[in-house]
């Protein structure tokens, strides 16, 4: 539902990617489109330029990971952005201090308050929970069979009421009773729609809000409807106060920005989507994994976040300067080493990176970790002054060196062959000052190890 998002955004990464460095420029226009994108994928128009705003402010700002190119650091900022936006975390249910919590399903009338009440109950029972379901749809006679058709479907317990239950209120403290009674700890209860929002509604619901006291109030809404969706859920928390939202359909071909701009607009978070009809077409709302999806870039993102991880800023910094002043010595090259083992197999982290120039050929590359392994252990056996020249090592110390590391001299020769190769690589990316360079720079990898 997010293709036609993920399309363009993907687009203006990749005419990105031809810069070299983040200029006003190209960032205006980049952030241009980015808006347009937004805003075509019926994004709030409100919350599209607060995001514009705030993306605009970190890339122009000195929080920049300078291990990442411009167009990686444009996508790594869109994304932290994205997922702010969406909420940072998965937003769990509320409980209440004494069981059973009480959510209430509200929303208009064919959104999907009554399937995903049903959706929800399955979704909790499968996760540790013992709960109970009750209509309070007295205005539609089909209303309340339809949800204890669901429920026997699902073989789940629900509050079916007797004849002389004919209001909301009388049917919702029943349920509750009978849930405290048989030991459920959640109870659902499925509300009337309206086709419009109405003070009689509203009223209804806010009295069962007082009796219950219920531990959340969800906000059932049709993604297909768009902004509307985001207009009612923002009504009905000025008017009700609503815990948090439910976006169905989104398995249709809605374009997605209810569910970017829902937790913006009424500053209550989504926490499930409805994904189709069936009981089991529930999710829990991710919003780092929707972020992921929308901006389709799962590689460069995995790079970041590896990066992130992995690299330390400083360390860097300082091995930039090491390479600048030819100051690169062994023990330099050692912990490159080091930090390339943190990143796991090279050949993983080769292939998340854009197949240009030099990086192409080191595609076929492959390091095994023994082979790691051996040229630390070469370092290890060396003196901290040849590891700080390696000039010095002539024939009887790389046959001291061999001994030590339990090598062969052929090894020891094929290490500092592959440092000097290192060393005049890194220097042609660094010292040349290409973003191609500064990215292969700063991400440390030791280019020396060559292709095996
Ligand atoms: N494709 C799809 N259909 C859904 C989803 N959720 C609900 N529906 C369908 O939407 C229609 C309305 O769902 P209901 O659960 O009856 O909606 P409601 O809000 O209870 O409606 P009222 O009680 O009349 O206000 C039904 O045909 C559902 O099958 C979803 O996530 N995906
Ligand atoms: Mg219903």
């Amino acid at each position: 539902m997010f293709e036609n998002l993920s399309d363009k955004l993907q687009r203006v990464f990749k005419n990105l990617r031809g810069e070299g460095k983040l200029t006003a420029e190209n960032m205006e226009s980049a952030l241009r489109e980015i808006r347009l994108a937004l805003l075509e994928a019926d994004v709030h128009f409100r919350v599209a330029k607060q995001f514009i705003e705030a993306v605009k402010e970190k890339a122009m700002g000195a929080e920049v990971l300078t291990a990442l190119s411009p167009s990686q650091q444009v996508v790594k900022i869109v994304r932290d952005e994205m997922v702010r936006m969406l909420g940072q975390h998965q937003a769990k249910l509320r409980t209440a201090n004494e069981p059973p919590s009480v959510i209430m399903i509200v929303g208009l009338q064919g959104s999907g308050k009554t399937t995903s009440t049903a959706k929800l109950a399955r979704w909790l029972s499968k996760n540790g929970s013992s709960p109970m379901m009750v209509s309070v749809d007295v205005y539609r006679p089909a209303a309340r069979k339809q949800l204890s058709v669901l429920a026997r479907d699902l073989k789940l317990p629900i509050y079916e009421g007797t004849p002389e239950e004919t209001k909301p209120a009388d049917l919702a403290r029943s349920a509750r009773k009978e849930a405290t009674q048989t030991g459920r700890d959640v109870l659902l209860v499925d509300t009337a729609g309206r086709l419009h929002i109405d003070d009689e509604l509203m009223t209804e619901l806010s009295e069962l809000k007082q009796l219950l006291n219920p531990a959340e109030i969800l906000f059932v809404a049709d993604a297909m409807t768009g902004q509307d969706a985001v207009k009612s859920a923002d009504e009905f928390n000025k008017r009700l106060g609503i815990t948090g939202a439910i976006l169905t359909k989104m398995d249709g071909d809605a374009r997605g920005g209810a569910a970017l701009s829902i937790r913006a607009v009424t500053g209550q978070p989504l926490k499930f989507v409805g994904v189709g009809e069936k009981p089991d077409a529930l999710e829990p709302f991710y919003p780092d994994r929707v972020a992921q999806r929308i901006l389709g870039m799962g590689d460069v993102l995995s790079l970041i976040e590896k990066v992130e991880e992995t690299i330390d800023q400083k360390q860097a910094e300082e091995m930039q300067r090491k390479l600048l002043e030819d100051d690169f010595t062994l023990s330099d090259f050692r912990d490159q080493i080091r930090q390339l083992r943190k990143l796991g197999p090279l050949e993983s982290l080769i292939g998340m990176m854009p197949q240009i120039g030099p990086i192409k050929d080191l595609k076929n590359m492959k390091v095994d970790e023994k082979e790691i392994t051996r040229l630390v252990a070469i370092i290890d056996s060396m003196t901290p002054k040849e590891r700080a020249n390696h000039m010095i090592i002539n024939g009887a110390r790389r046959r001291r060196i061999a001994r030590g590391s339990g090598t062969t001299v052929q090894e020891v020769n094929n290490l500092l062959k592959q440092y000097s190769q290192a060393r005049k690589m890194m220097k042609s990316f660094t010292g040349g000052g290409g973003f191609l360079g500064k990215r292969l720079g700063k991400l440390k990898l030791p280019m020396g190890f060559g292709p095996q």
